[in-house]
């Protein structure tokens, strides 16, 4: 079987909104301690396929839909529960602005948590929200998904505002925006972005490794 075979396969799953295949599919290829990694392998690029075909007017948008909503569920059920023995760390945040792209928050949460991590869901928030929540929480690693031009860009009004309201989290931002752009992120006044949940979480643990004792809980 050659490397794309499975893609297709789970990508033509999708497309047929064929849930019971998708989830054969998925599941077939993972073995405990790989999930993450076949989430990467399958569903980061078959929905990025079905991104392209969309915008080539060649799948319906309730195929998109269908597809992100099957993804959610099947991510959701695959990704290891989160590990008791939390690490000691300072308040982190994650959250989706101005965006109804759920599914990267989603990973990134799920491995953090894996990985022994805690952090609070904003869930999708507009920049106000997210700067009042941040303030009131005294956040301190704060973690930013977007998967349109527009969000990404509305982070730097969010660094602004909180520039102004005094509090300097560090932000770890993540999405297509930031992958098609890798010098997105230091114009948006971001400190780091990942590529990938799993860069997410090397990120963390190497900022959290240098952080001085009085950012810990
Ligand atoms: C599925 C999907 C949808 C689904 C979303 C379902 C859901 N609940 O999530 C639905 C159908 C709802 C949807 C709607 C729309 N979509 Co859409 N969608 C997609 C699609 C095909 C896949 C996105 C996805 O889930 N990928 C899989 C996840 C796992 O990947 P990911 O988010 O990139 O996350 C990975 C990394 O980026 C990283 N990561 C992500 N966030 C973070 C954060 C941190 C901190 C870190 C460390 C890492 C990290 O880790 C993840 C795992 O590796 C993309 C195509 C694409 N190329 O991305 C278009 C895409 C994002 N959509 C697009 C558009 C335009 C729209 C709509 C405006 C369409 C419309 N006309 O209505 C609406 C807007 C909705 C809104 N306001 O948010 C455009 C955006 C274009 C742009 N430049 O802004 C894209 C790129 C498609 C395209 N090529 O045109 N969409």
């Amino acid at each position: 079987m050659t490397q794309s075979e499975p893609v297709e396969t789970f990508l033509n799953a999708l497309l047929a909104m064929d849930r019971v295949a998708a989830k054969r599919t998925l599941e077939g290829s993972t073995a405990a301690d790989a999930r993450l990694d076949v989430v990467e392998r399958l569903v980061v690029p078959s929905l990025e396929r079905i991104g392209d075909l969309w915008e080539r007017g060649e799948v319906s948008l309730s195929q998109v839909y269908m597809s992100g909503r099957m993804c959610e569920e099947m991510v959701d059920a695959i990704l290891p529960p989160s590990d008791p023995g939390r690490v000691d760390q300072p308040p982190m945040a994650i959250a989706v602005l101005d965006d109804y792209h759920l599914l990267g928050k989603r990973m990134v949460y799920s491995v953090l948590r894996a990985s022994g991590y805690e952090l609070k869901d904003y869930g999708t928030v507009d920049g106000e929200a997210l700067v009042s929540r941040v303030v009131r929480d005294g956040i301190v690693v704060l973690l930013i998904s977007v998967l349109m031009l527009p969000s990404a860009l509305h982070i730097k009004t969010v660094r602004e505002a909180l520039d102004r309201a005094g509090c300097r989290p560090f932000i770890l931002v993540g999405g297509a925006p930031f992958r098609f752009d890798t010098e997105l992120w230091r114009e948006v006044g971001a400190d780091a972005m990942a590529a990938t949940a799993a860069e997410g979480v090397a990120v963390v643990r190497k900022l959290l490794d240098h952080l001085p004792k009085e950012y810990r809980s």
